[in-house]
C-alpha cells in the first residue's frame, strides 16, 4: 500500500492504491508512519519523497473502510495523528508530488510537505465540509497559516475544487509542472535537498514550526540555540571553507 524506493540519499514512498485513487486507511496509515519512522532513524537517507500511484495523489480518508457502522473517529484520528506528527518532526526534507486530486486528509498529508510540486492535472479540495466533518490531520493548524484566516474559512466552509494554478497562487504548492515532467522534477529537488545541510534543514523546519505559539522574545532565543547546534555541525564548517576557497559545498549531514 506503501511503495518504499530508496535513490541513493533519497526515500521515494507512493501511496500506493490507485484503484481507490489511494483513499487513505487505518493499514495504509500505519505502514506510512512505520515508513516514516524508519527513514527517520536511517543516516543513509537525507530527503524523501511522497508522491501518488495512478491519477490521484490521495482522496483522503477511504469513505468505504467503515462499511455500514458508527465508527469512532477520534480513536481512528489517533492513526492519522502519529503519521502528521512523524511528517511535522521529521529531521529531512520532504518533498511532496501532488500527481492528481487531493483531497480532505490527502490534502493534509500533501500540505505537510515542505516543498510542494504539483503537476498541471492535480486538483485540491478540502473535502471536510462537504461531508459534515471538520478538518483534521492538522489542516486547521496548517491551513491558515499557509493561506491566511480569510482564504482559509473560504476553502474549509465552502471546500471548492481548486486547479494546480490556483493552489500555486495560494501558496498551497510551490511549483506546477506538466504532469510528464512531475517526477523527473520532484526527484531531482529531493536529490539537491539530499545533498545539502541536513542538520540546519532540520532545525529549520523546527524553527517554522516553533515560532508560531512562541513570542518574539521566545523565538530569539530558540534561534540562538538552534543556531549554537548548527554552528557546531560539521556542514557549517565545510559551508564557510567551501566559500573561502570559491567552491560548491561537500555537506555530509553531519
Ligand atoms: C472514494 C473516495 C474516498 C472512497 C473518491 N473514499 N472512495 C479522517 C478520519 C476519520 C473520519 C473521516 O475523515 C477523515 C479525514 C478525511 O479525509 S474526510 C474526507 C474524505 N474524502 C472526501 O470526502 C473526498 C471524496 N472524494 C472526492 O471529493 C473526489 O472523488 C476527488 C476530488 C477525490 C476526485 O474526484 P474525481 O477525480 O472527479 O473522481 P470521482 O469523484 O469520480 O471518484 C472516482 C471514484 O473514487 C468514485 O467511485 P466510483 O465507483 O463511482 O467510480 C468515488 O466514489 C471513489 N472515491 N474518493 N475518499
Amino acid at each position: 500500500m506503501v511503495l518504499k524506493e530508496k535513490r541513493e540519499n533519497v526515500l521515494l514512498l507512493t501511496l500506493n492504491r490507485p484503484e481507490k485513487l489511494n483513499a487513505l486507511t487505518g493499514a495504509l496509515l500505519d505502514e506510512l508512519h512505520q515508513a516514516l519512522k524508519e527513514a527517520q532513524e536511517d543516516p543513509g537517507i537525507r530527503a524523501l519523497l511522497l508522491t501518488g500511484a495512478g491519477r490521484a495523489f490521495s482522496a483522503g480518508q477511504d469513505l468505504g473502510e467503515f462499511g455500514e457502522g458508527k465508527p469512532d473517529y477520534e480513536a481512528h484520528l489517533r492513526r492519522y495523528n502519529r503519521v502528521v506528527e512523524a511528517m511535522a518532526g521529521l529531521e529531512k526534507p520532504l518533498v511532496v508530488a501532488v500527481n492528481g486530486p487531493a483531497a480532505g486528509a490527502g490534502l493534509s498529508l500533501a500540505l505537510w510537505g515542505d516543498l510542494r510540486l504539483a503537476s498541471q492535472e492535480a486538483t485540491f479540495t478540502t473535502a471536510f465540509a462537504r461531508i459534515g466533518l471538520v478538518p483534521d490531520s492538522g489542516m486547521s493548524f496548517l491551513l491558515p497559516r499557509m493561506v491566511g484566516l480569510a482564504k482559509a474559512q473560504e476553502l474549509l466552509l465552502l471546500s471548492p475544487r481548486l486547479s494546480a494554478q490556483e493552489a500555486m497562487a495560494l501558496g498551497l504548492v510551490h511549483r506546477v509542472v506538466p504532469g510528464e515532467r512531475l517526477m523527473e522534477e520532484a526527484l531531482a529537488l529531493a536529490q539537491e535537498l539530499s545533498q545539502g545541510p541536513t542538520r540546519a534543514y532540520a532545525l529549520t523546519k523546527k524553527l517554522l514550526l516553533e515560532t508560531y505559539r512562541l513570542s518574539l522574545t521566545e523565538a530569539l532565543a530558540l534561534e540562538a540555540i538552534l543556531q549554537g547546534e548548527a554552528g557546531r555541525t560539521q556542514d557549517h564548517e565545510e559551508g564557510v571553507r567551501a566559500f573561502r576557497e570559491k567552491r560548491t559545498p561537500r555537506f555530509s549531514g553531519r
